[in-house]
């Protein structure tokens, strides 16, 4: 298999378009004299209907918004390529997973689920992860998130769990939230949503960056091999960067202070040479496993614990490139789980197999056309030749009168692959069952892996857990919404319930309200059952932590450091701190009152990067506040005792050498300080070697969150 590494940008050049040192035209390329003032009848007159300048001008400015996605609306992507590390061949005929060192082009786009186009990257959301995988063998798209599970277990249910979900549609009130009446009260009817709502309520849901999540295909797929065999398959992608969120306080500042956080921290990362990068693994389960587990594969309500089946790890995806523009690659980019390459295929997961229609139907109302694989982002690399014609904006010129198959005129062209060239074949699965309306008894269990996660995680996550649900559902007028809600989660947890409760100023319901919906109507005799818990083989698992999960390492690449200074700051000190995080690939930020530059104890001048009021504590990894004259300063501002107030609830870094470890003194927050507290790093001593080191260690810890209980009792 050739390289491929690069062929999807030499096919996006033929399309693309540079002004520079050229002259300004009309589309058709009539140059243009002036493009400041209308023709008129005069100076002062009425302007002419005969200026085709002015009418193209704005004719196609009217034109220039398409519908924004039904779901996923809000997403940034970003070029790269896939390289396998360890081929499968064995397991999958699929070319781009064949051989070691092979490099796929990819195109990634990240996503929030609920939000409109410019919506806060921060809302607590579902993250779309969808890669476009363009091989040789046409184009593959993983359309996955970043959470392993999803809310239902039937696509007959996605319109209205999005309806729910969605700003209330009388006054279009609350934007990118789940927080809200509509979408607890569809939850508190749909009990098998409860092991996506633990999820969805973790710290999951605010990840601190897109190159900092994992991504999972969610559904169970096939793997096919050259001999036609399947194993069924899940998979996952693990960031290089560990997995990591931010708090839900800071979320919220976030999205007042940079909503287009996530998007700009991909966007630097990129411009910086601090490529993204994950590993692609894959769960294999035979074919003869099917229905070894006490979880139905096919339900996508539930995972493969990573214990009972390992993660293998397949390959390597690197994002390298930025786009050139966002609506031609990003905003036009037409993700289909339906498209799939030899080698790979579907399960009969209900969700799934709704999911194969929907794809190309929303891109026909989004996108105009069924060419829509025509747009450069969207083209396959591999040859495309059929009989498809015409539609609106066809940009192909078929030659010849031939547009049918089979046809002699055209010596039979284009003429059909067997297997062995490449052509596609369906799994040929044997299928003998009644037509039903129904869901299986094996998807009856709503509540064991909502209680495997929860049992899974830290005191710390659960208590984030345990916040995030009095936020939602403490943002919910009607109460029988949120009794019903209580009544669900002591299913999953008695204890998380009552804490729940608390915040809510109601007691956990002891007669447990039937939910009237739990994926067939009472009218309905097929497969009617009543949800019901199955025991988890698995009682805890790491990998579905984020603190104490596998992917993590204590790398700070890319992490940043606001330095808050003022005139008389330590040189030396600056100077050390920055140079420490250089060599980690971290960066340094001077903080100072105003833009311009600062005055050093040396008489030197520090360029100042954000001023007080353009700077957030929330918009970094972690504070520094060297030794200087200008403390004195720092100690009286507002701004800085907010800076160092939040970086202390969010559990971050925070470093002070000389003078400045007298601003903890005075810091709101200096009663909680407790001893043992290993994220403030304070040093006597200014520019020592020992401090930068210890506080790049801290913050290769992320944060510490031990802060907490102290914090808000
Ligand atoms: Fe999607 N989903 N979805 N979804 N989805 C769309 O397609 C849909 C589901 C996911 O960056 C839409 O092109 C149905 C699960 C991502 O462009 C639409 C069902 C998972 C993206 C659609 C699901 C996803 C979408 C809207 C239930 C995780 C963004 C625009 C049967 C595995 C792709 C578009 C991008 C987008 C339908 C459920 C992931 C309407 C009907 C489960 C990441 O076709």
């Amino acid at each position: 298999m050739e390289n491929l590494q690069d062929e999807k940008q030499r096919d996006l050049s033929i399309n693309k378009s540079d002004g520079t040192n050229k002259f300004l035209t009309t589309d058709q390329g009539v140059r243009i004299n002036d493009d400041n003032n209308s023709l008129k009848a005069g100076e002062r007159g009425p302007s002419l209907l005969e200026d085709f300048i002015l009418r193209e001008k704005i004719t196609h400015f009217d034109h220039e918004r398409i519908p924004e996605r039904i779901v996923h609306a809000r997403g940034s992507g970003a070029h790269g390529f896939f390289e396998v590390t360890n081929p499968i061949p064995e397991l999958t005929k699929a070319g781009f997973l064949q051989e070691s060192g092979l490099k796929t082009p990819v195109f990634t786009r990240f996503s929030t689920v609920a939000g409109s186009r410019g919506s806060t990257d921060l809302a607590r959301d579902v993250r779309g992860f969808s890669v476009k995988f363009y091989t040789q063998e046409g184009i593959y798209d993983l359309v996955g998130n970043n959470v392993p599970v999803f809310f239902i277990q039937d696509a007959a249910k996605f319109p209205d769990l999005i309806h729910a979900v969605k700003p209330e549609p009388h006054n279009e009130i609350p934007q990118a939230a789940s927080a809200h009446d509509t979408f607890w009260d569809f939850i508190s009817l749909m009990p098998e949503s409860m092991h996506m709502i633990m999820w969805v309520m973790s710290d999951r849901a605010i990840p601190r960056s897109y190159r900092m999540m994992e991504g999972f295909g969610v559904h169970t797929f096939r793997l096919i091999n050259e001999a036609g065999e399947s194993s069924f398959v899940k998979f996952h992608w693990k960031p290089k960067l560990g997995t990591h969120a931010v708090a839900w306080d800071e979320a919220q500042k976030i999205s007042g202070k940079n909503p287009d956080f996530h998007r700009q921290d991909l966007w630097e990362a990129i411009e910086n040479g601090n490529f993204p990068e994950w590993e692609l693994g894959v769960q294999i389960i035979p074919s003869e496993d099917e229905e070894k587990y006490e979880f139905d594969l096919l339900d996508p309500t539930k995972l493969v614990p990573e214990e009972l089946v390992p993660v293998t790890i397949v390959g390597r995806m690197v994002l390298n490139k930025n786009p050139d523009n966002f609506f031609a690659e990003t905003e036009q980019i037409a993700f289909h789980p339906g498209h799939v390459v030899p080698g790979i295929d579907f399960s009969n997961d209900p969700l799934l197999q709704g999911r194969l229609f929907s794809y190309t139907d929303t891109q026909l109302s989004r996108l105009g056309s069924p060419n829509f694989h025509e747009i450069p982002i969207n083209r396959s690399i591999a040859p495309v030749h059929n009989n498809q014609r015409d539609g609106h904006m066809r940009q192909e010129i078929n030659k010849g009168r031939v547009s049918y198959h089979p046809n002699s005129l055209g010596g039979g062209c284009p003429y059909q692959a067997k297997i062995a060239e490449g052509g596609f074949s369906s799994f040929e699965e044997r299928v003998d069952a009644h037509k039903v309306r129904g869901r299986s008894e094996s998807f009856a269990d709503h509540f064991g892996q909502a209680k495997l996660f929860f049992n899974s995680q830290t005191e710390t996550e659960k208590s984030h857990i345990v916040k995030a649900l009095r936020f939602e559902l403490g943002k919910v007028d009607t109460a029988a919404i949120r009794l019903r809600m209580l009544g669900l989660l002591s299913q999953v947890e008695q204890d998380l319930a009552e804490k729940v409760a608390i915040g809510l100023g109601m007691t956990v319901p002891t007669v447990l309200e039937t939910p009237i919906n739990h994926g067939v109507s009472p009218e309905n005799e097929n497969g009617n059952q009543e949800p019901k818990t199955v025991e988890s083989s698995v009682s805890s698992s790491d990998a579905l932590t984020m603190l104490n999960n596998p992917t993590n390492s204590p790398t700070i690449a890319s992490r940043k450091v606001a330095i808050l200074a003022a005139d008389g700051v330590s040189e030396n000190a600056v100077a050390n701190i920055k140079n420490a995080l250089l060599k980690e690939d971290a960066k340094g930020f001077i903080i100072a009152p105003n833009l311009g530059t600062i005055l050093t104890d040396a008489d030197g001048e520090l360029h100042v990067d954000f001023s007080f009021l353009t700077a957030s504590s929330v918009l970094f990894d972690a504070v520094y506040v060297p030794d200087g004259l200008g403390i004195s300063i720092l100690a009286e501002s507002d701004d800085v005792n907010e800076f160092l107030n939040d970086a202390y609830k969010h559990c971050k870094v925070i470093g002070v050498d000389g003078a400045a470890s007298a601003l903890l003194d005075t810091a709101p927050f200096a009663s909680k300080i407790t001893n043992d507290d290993q994220g403030l790093i304070v040093e006597s001593e200014v520019s020592s070697e020992s401090f930068a080191t210890a506080f790049i260690a801290a913050m290769g810890k992320h944060r510490f969150w031990d802060r907490e209980p102290n914090l808000y009792n």
